[in-house]
């Protein structure tokens, strides 16, 4: 008898109650009216008189021990000193807060989206640029005032600032790459940071984020820029807009454009946004300058090619009416919590 007592007693101190079922099983197996210690009860009326003290005592530490055991498991997984010891497994866990993709996050996706369902893929560059790829190969002439340490960050080389190296302030920069390593046709996007030493107000940062586009292939005409943005702006403000083109300047375009879309806030009425003109301008291009082209390595005689470039920063600022771009980065929650994908 004594024996079968310490072998149950070993059994039950090596039992691990891991989670509520295993808790079940122990309490069956060892309290329950079928269980080991009962059983051990009904053992002790075989047990002469004499003896039926001593063994009724070492079965009610027994039993004792196995209830400490069963009522200590079950404090520690209720969580709540005891106070309860209902354990409620269905009890809904507490709700995670899910964060939300910042604006300029879920316009980049979209931009990028729209030029993939004509065959544009995305490239990337890096955002510290030799002078090669940030200027010279894009036709910057050696004085221009881009090159100037007030319009661009220099990379600083010891104590020396050394001109060769700069943040880049396009993302062109990653184009010129994509020409030098590929063959036409060319069909390639490129989103990115860019930065551009400027003082920081409600319109202008130090740096703001961009998607440039190339297309390079024989024939390629202005009149396919233009059906292409074209698209672009019907896909990204709505089947009714209309865009316009003004002639512009870029050192690495010829001709070049500035291009509006129709206000898609006052349907061209005229409002504050659009300043009552009807229009907003969203982006540049041109075609791709033979100079830049040969800069590259590809053949200006037999290819030629159209570019444009956008700020993300600007396409939100239309999208979701944010009227001021130090919004996009000081990460106030107040701001981040309005975006949800799909809005
Ligand atoms: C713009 C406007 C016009 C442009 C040019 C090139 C490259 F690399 F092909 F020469 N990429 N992007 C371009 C042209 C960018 O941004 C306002």
């Amino acid at each position: 008898m004594k024996e079968k007592i310490n072998k149950i007693r070993e059994e039950l101190e090596e039992f691990k109650i891991t989670s509520g079922e295993k808790l079940e099983e122990y309490r069956i197996k060892f309290l329950g009216s079928k269980g080991k210690v009962k059983a051990l009860f009904s053992d002790l009326k075989s047990i002469p008189a004499e003896n039926k003290k001593e063994f009724g005592q070492l079965l009610n530490g027994l039993r004792q021990l196995a209830q400490d055991k069963l009522d200590s498991a079950k404090e520690s997984m209720s969580g709540n000193n005891g106070k309860n010891d209902q354990l409620d497994l269905s009890r809904p866990g507490d709700q995670i807060p899910i964060g939300s993709r910042h604006p300029l996050s879920l316009v980049r996706s979209e931009i990028i989206e729209i030029f993939n369902r004509i065959g544009y893929t995305v490239s990337e560059g890096p955002e510290i640029e030799d002078d090669w790829h940030n200027f010279s190969a894009l036709n910057f002439p050696p004085e221009h005032p881009a090159r100037d340490m007030q319009d661009t960050f220099f990379i600083a080389k010891g104590d020396k600032v050394e001109e060769q190296i700069s943040l880049r302030t396009h993302t062109s920069s990653v184009q010129v790459r994509v020409m030098e390593n590929e063959k036409p046709p060319i069909r390639t996007i490129s989103p990115g940071r860019v930065y551009r030493n400027e003082a920081i107000s409600a319109r202008a940062h130090c740096f703001f984020h961009q998607v440039e586009g190339l297309y390079i292939d024989k024939d390629v005409s202005f009149a396919d820029l233009k059906q292409t943005l074209l698209y672009f702006a019907k896909e990204m403000f709505g089947e009714n807009t209309q865009i316009r083109l003004r002639p512009s300047y870029f050192p690495f375009t010829e001709p070049s454009a500035e291009v509006d879309v129709s206000c898609t806030i006052c349907n061209s009425e005229g409002c504050n946004v659009c300043k009552y003109t009807g229009w907003l301008e969203i982006l540049g291009c041109g075609m791709v300058d033979p100079n830049v082209l040969e800069s590259s390595g590809i053949d200006s005689k037999t290819y030629s090619g159209f570019a444009f470039g956008m700020g993300i920063e600007r396409i939100a600022q239309l999208k979701y009416r944010v009227n001021d771009l130090r919004l996009y980065s000081e990460n106030d929650i107040r701001f981040l919590k309005q975006f949800t994908p799909g809005m």
